[in-house]
């Protein structure tokens, strides 16, 4: 999936394991990947990419059944990845339809002061109903986001990616590349509208889904890997990766030197930061891909810390097990990437939490052609009849 400037000879070389270093050093970036989230379009307009931006309340879903009321952009939460390139002229018309002020902050970028979207100091805030037009050029490259200047409000949702990306790939040369933003809400029992003054958190999401809901990232054996990681929230993630080690090879301020690298398999993404983490898929298998804070491990933040004498297996030795298994597969067993997962995989896949699934060519082929089928489609209970008196099956 290669990036929209890419020409033929930048997908000829799309994949560093079969390039020569010479055609892989002036390779283009490949596009990057935001699993669960969109990327915003934009118009062309007079050689300006002209993006829209709309700060709004939505409802949507972090789990099955579990929704939320809260801020987010262009019906997304986290908001649309901005992608673009290093040099570009970009406009932005951010539109406010909040019922309170607002204003978006363009996370590292070093763009004029006006431009910077700190309400008070240099702008007015984007009053309810209003819009600000943000112009400016990119001169740099790497993981950057924009989010709301207002601390509760982004508590509330509202941040999105922005990548920019070199006028050539940093070498090694990625085949693939994500983008991922960490999240948590502290939801209370009945009430779908994210409690914004919490200290302790009940719900930790990846690009606005909470694992199992996670779409797992698929690669093939061999192929070189970046996943972009960016928090905001209250709490600094300590992100685990099972099965390969890697590298931290960017931070919200751009590319690190290859003379600062070094292997890990956990890095702390705090809060405000972005660290790109790269490394090459060699161990085939299922691994896990996690915030490793205990309460960042579970949905609802619910271990059944004493006795539960509603369930058989939890209620033989008293006060143990604290831990909560909950297996249900079978809800996210449609999802293409999930496809082929040993029988009991959800149990294990609960809060912070997604897959690096490193697979064989040919499982990877056979979860591809199930991405292109379209799912069959279930009429609610009741509507089968209606629907086939219009002549739809
Ligand atoms: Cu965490």
């Amino acid at each position: 999936m290669p990036f929209d400037r890419r020409g033929f000879f930048g997908r000829f070389f799309a994949s560093a394991a079969v390039a020569p270093a010479a055609a892989a050093a002036s390779a283009l970036p490949v596009a990057v990947q935001t699993l669960d989230v969109p990327k915003l379009p934009y118009k062309l307009i007079d050689g300006v990419k002209e993006f829209t931006l709309v700060a709004e309340v939505i409802r949507t879903s972090i789990a099955p059944g579990r929704i939320i009321d809260a801020w987010g952009f262009n019906g997304s939460i986290p908001g649309p990845m901005i992608e673009a390139n290093e040099g570009d002229r970009i406009r932005i018309i951010v539109e406010n339809q909040l019922p309170e002020m607002t204003g978006v902050h363009w996370h590292g970028l070093e763009i004029p002061m006006e431009l910077d979207g700190s309400v008070g100091l240099g702008m007015d805030p984007i009053k309810p109903g209003g819009k600000y037009v943000f112009e400016f050029t990119l001169r740099q490259n790497g993981t950057f986001f924009y989010h709301s200047h207002f601390p509760m409000q982004e508590m509330m949702g509202l941040i999105g990616m922005f990548v920019i990306h070199p006028a050539k790939a940093h070498t090694p040369v990625v085949d693939r590349d994500y983008a991922i933003i960490l999240q948590e809400w502290d939801l209370k029992p009945n009430n779908p509208v994210p409690n914004s003054l919490a200290m302790e958190f009940n719900w930790l999401t990846l690009n606005g889904k909470a694992g199992p809901d996670t779409t797992p990232i698929v690669v093939k054996q061999g192929e070189r890997v970046r996943i972009r990681l960016v928090n905001m929230g209250m709490d600094h993630h300590p992100i685990h990766l099972h099965g390969n080690h890697f590298f931290n090879t960017g931070t919200e301020a751009g590319r690190r030197p290859e003379s600062t690298w070094y292997a890990e398999n956990t890095i702390i993404v705090g809060v405000a930061q972005a660290r790109d983490i790269e490394f090459v898929a060699s161990n085939l298998g299922d691994w896990m891909l996690h915030c490793h804070l205990p309460h960042h491990m579970m949905n609802q933040m619910v271990p059944m810390v004493g006795p539960d004498m509603h369930h058989p297996a939890h209620s033989k030795v008293p006060g143990y097990p604290q831990d909560m298994w909950i297996v249900d597969d079978e809800i996210y067993n449609d999802k293409p990437e999930n496809y082929g997962l040993r029988k009991g995989w959800s149990g294990a896949m609960m809060g912070m939490m997604t897959m690096v699934r490193v697979v064989t060519p040919a499982m990877y082929d056979k979860i591809e052609a199930l991405r292109k089928t379209p799912p069959p489609i279930t009429l609610p209970k009741g509507e089968a009849h209606k629907h086939n008196h219009e002549g739809v099956k």
